[in-house]
């Protein structure tokens, strides 16, 4: 066999995939639609105007050759602090073909998030967007090591020159299905992120069982993201899921907000849109003042928190689309429970997608036979090969080749997953994981606050919200203007979706023996 193939055997159920043993995922997802005779098609469209495939074959390579003449060894960390723009596929897909690991970082981070991640990944270079110059820069002054290279993408000495200066001439370098290939970072319950590492095989796998299997993704599809290409939903939505199939990514680097989708929709005609259900409700909300064109779309998405059934029925009234919810994790890379276009319930995430196995686990580690709740395990193609650095986070969560997704889900007597909540005290707000720990830690920083704790609340649409619930110093009083300084506090030096959205001020905060805050209690205190 030729090397850098994937073979899908679509007559088997789960389609079954097979790899050369020299693999190189770029090869398939860039190289190959020049190959096939696709280069003139558009693979990235936006307010930057078209890139083909073509042009994205030749951009890849040049990128591939720039990392290489920068010096980087083999398997070196690219850090890529880049927002939604063809330079991100550029990096990622030039990265990868020259045998170097990118890892994707969300834009909406703070310095110290950054300056963790700079030690912790021991990276060689890292790339940024000049628009985050800002933390990007003061987390490379407060970081203990300095990777050897950092570049922006944009002006003088940036990516964008050196692409033009390289060579289009790149031989793909030798890998394997199984070698490590791109990493993600994911919040953990305690706040600290984990680099999760993931293999060339991982990508395809997903492209086959979820894109292709469940959406039908094909060549005359368009697809649009309001969720950025740094979360691992929209890295496969807005860029994995259309290179697999030869198909379009339209792009924008602006806020994500019901008139910039709207008007995206309205002027690149998407045919596939991938939202967050925060996003979906604000968008149901400004449908009841204006009828923006959605006549391109074949079928909406949500994920990263569990889909209200109310938002599905009001968004299917209003639209006559159906948004199809299904759970993805980044350490599965993409979706894995979902609902299909043609098997569907509001209010559940749907069945597990062919390619993936699930089972729920009670609290003896027995599985559940029946309906009752219970942590749900996941086995599947895609599933990452462990956390780096971290063997003892590895063993606990990935065992026998079954991840732990840290949900509490069940199987109702239809074969739908119902979602229950989180095993541990993790947030979801607006799609992207919130710890409590870390808004907590903010708070504590004010002068005024001796003790805080911060649990996830349901705002009137269902949607999970930070609520904080802080104890003063001695001597300070709760008053309208100090609720308002800890705000301004938190939006100051926290990622702007964290910020609590109600304060209490309370006495004392329940504990353990042990000391440990009981969130637990906190939560169903909530009126
Ligand atoms: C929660 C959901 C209920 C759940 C993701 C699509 O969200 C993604 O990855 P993360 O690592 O978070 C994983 C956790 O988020 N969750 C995600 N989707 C749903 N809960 N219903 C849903 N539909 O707790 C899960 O364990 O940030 C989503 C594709 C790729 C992804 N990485």
């Amino acid at each position: 066999m030729a090397d850098n193939l994937i073979i899908v055997d679509r007559s088997a159920t789960p389609a079954r995939i097979g790899y050369s043993d020299r693999f190189n995922v770029a090869v398939p997802f860039i190289d190959r639609h020049v190959a096939e005779g696709r280069g003139g098609n558009p693979a990235i469209v936006g307010a930057f105007g078209t890139v083909t495939y073509g042009e994205l074959a030749d951009r890849v390579s040049r990128c591939g050759n720039a990392l290489r003449a920068l010096g980087l060894t083999p398997g070196a960390r690219v850090l890529m602090m880049v927002k939604d723009c063809p330079e991100f596929f550029y990096l990622f897909w030039g990265a990868i073909k020259a045998g170097f690991v990118p890892v994707p970082l969300n834009t909406l981070l703070r310095a110290p998030d950054y300056a963790f991640m700079i030690e912790d990944s021991g990276c060689d270079a890292v790339v940024y967007s000049p628009e985050f110059a800002g933390e990007v820069e003061s987390a490379l002054e407060k970081a203990r090591t300095r990777p050897a290279h950092v570049l922006k993408t944009e002006g003088p000495g940036g990516l964008a020159a050196l692409i033009d200066a390289a060579s289009a001439d790149l031989e793909p370098a030798p890998a394997t299905a199984e070698d490590d290939c791109f990493w993600l970072y994911s919040s953990g319950s305690t706040g600290r992120p984990k680099g999760v590492v993931h293999a060339h095989r991982d990508i395809p796998a997903t492209c086959v069982h979820y894109a292709a299997g469940v959406l039908g993704i094909d060549e005359t599809d368009i697809c649009f993201s309001a969720a950025k290409l740094f979360f691992a939903y929209g890295l496969g939505n807005a860029m994995t899921f259309p290179l697999w199939a030869g198909a379009t990514a339209v792009l924008s680097d602006a806020r994500p907000s019901p008139d910039m989708t709207f008007d995206i929709i309205a002027k690149f005609r998407p045919t596939l849109y991938f939202g967050v259900p925060t996003l979906y409700a604000a968008q149901l909300q400004a449908l009841d003042a204006k009828s923006p064109d959605l006549s391109s779309l074949r079928l909406c998405v949500s994920a990263g928190e569990a889909l209200p059934a109310g938002i599905f029925n009001r968004w299917k009234e209003k639209t006559g689309l159906v948004i199809l919810d299904g759970i993805g994790s980044t350490e599965i890379l993409h979706i894995f429970i979902s609902n299909a276009p043609d098997d569907y319930r509001p209010g559940a995430s749907g069945r597990t997608v062919p390619g993936y196995a699930a089972k729920i686990l009670d609290e003896n580690g027995d599985e559940i036979g029946g309906t009752d709740s219970g942590a749900l395990w996941i086995k599947g193609d895609s599933v990452a090969k462990c956390y780096w650095n971290n063997p003892e986070r590895t063993a606990e969560t990935i065992r026998d080749g079954w991840i732990d997704t840290g949900d509490t889900y069940i199987r109702d007597a239809d074969g739908y997953f119902i979602y229950c909540g989180r095993n541990d005290d993790m947030m979801k707000v607006g799609g992207i994981w919130c710890s409590p720990f870390e808004i907590e830690a903010r708070l504590i920083e004010h002068a005024a606050v001796l003790e805080a704790a911060v649990v996830g609340r349901a705002d009137a649409d269902s949607l999970i919200k930070p609520e904080a619930f802080v104890v003063l110093k001695d001597g300070e009083t709760a008053a309208a203007s100090l609720e308002k300084a800890l705000l301004d506090h938190c939006k100051g030096g926290l990622a702007p979706y964290k910020y609590p959205r109600w304060f209490n001020f309370v006495d004392a905060l329940p504990k353990t023996a042990t000391g440990k805050i009981q969130r637990f209690k906190l939560r169903s205190q909530v009126p």
